[in-house]
């Protein structure tokens, strides 16, 4: 309950932060997108990880606050590389099902985009598949409506949900994004290394951009880049960075 009232002060108050992690085009080397990663540094009790407050935000009812504040901040923040000269193609934003449960969110989408100067292909929404579990109608509507205003969506986590494939029927996504579990290992690993390749071929077949998050090693992505992942993300690059660091990180190695 503490951390509750704390959570819902940071987000009144601005005190959670965006990193950002850079995708990259394993054959280009260019970028592809940042990922925005929430993170709350709580001036008593320290940082905080997502997988607490994420979870603690939807209990309190603020997921949907959340949710806005993380899409304002990331496309903000956009507009503000690019008036630096920085060329980053678009922002990945991770979004939780409850925020596609709200009929709003097209809408809520649309005036952040236009406030910020930017357009629909500038952002990336990041979904998981359990976005279908609760069969909820809207939500299928929903995500209709936002890819429909031109923005793609992000298959994340992808082969670690609840769900059947037979979403993949039904969802306007662009990517799929490997969960990290499945990299790690991979070198040695024929069971992995199927895996993952499994993976890449339902992308391939279906026409997604196949991305491969976690990659810590060279190994790691020369193997993916073999099997037909087309973007990387991971340490093996960088973790995910404040703001003016990734800039940095941009014009230093791209
Ligand atoms: O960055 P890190 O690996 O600690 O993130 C842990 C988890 O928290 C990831 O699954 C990530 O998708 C999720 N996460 C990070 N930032 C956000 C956010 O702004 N909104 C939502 N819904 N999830 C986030
Ligand atoms: O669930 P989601 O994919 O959004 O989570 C991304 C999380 O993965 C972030 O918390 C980020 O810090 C973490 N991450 C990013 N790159 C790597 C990596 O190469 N290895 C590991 N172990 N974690 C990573
Ligand atoms: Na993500
Ligand atoms: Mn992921």
């Amino acid at each position: 309950m503490a951390l509750e009232a704390a959570l819902r002060e940071a987000l009144e108050l601005g005190q959670l932060q965006l990193y950002y992690q850079p995708q990259i085009d394993i054959h280009s080397g260019a970028l592809h997108s940042v990922e925005a990663l929430a993170r709350w540094q709580h001036p008593r009790l320290g940082s905080v990880p997502p997988i607490r407050f994420i979870p603690l935000a939807e209990e309190a009812g603020l997921i949907g606050d959340l949710g806005q504040w993380a899409l304002r901040e990331a496309c903000r923040q956009l507009a503000r590389w690019r008036r630096d000269g920085l060329e980053v193609p678009s922002v990945s934003v991770n979004l939780s099902p409850t925020n596609f449960h709200s009929a709003a969110l097209p809408d809520c989408i649309s005036q952040i985009l236009q406030q910020e100067a930017l357009c629909a292909s500038d952002l990336i929404l990041e979904i998981t598949e359990d976005i279908l579990l609760d069969g909820d109608p809207i939500t299928l509507q929903t995500l209709h409506q936002v890819h429909a205003l031109g923005v793609r969506l992000s298959m994340d986590d992808f082969g670690t949900g609840y769900s059947s494939l037979s979403y993949l029927r039904q969802l306007p996504i662009s990517e799929l994004k490997l969960d990290r579990s499945f990299v790690r290992g991979i070198e040695g690993d024929k069971v992995a290394s199927a895996l993952t390749q499994a993976i890449a071929h339902i992308g391939q077949s279906l026409q997604l951009k196949v991305v491969a998050e976690g990659v810590e090693s060279l190994e790691q992505l020369r193997l993916l880049d073999a099997q037909g992942y087309q973007i990387a993300q991971g340490f093996h690059f960088t973790p995910a960075l404040p703001a003016p660091a990734l800039a940095q990180w941009v014009r230093e190695h791209l």
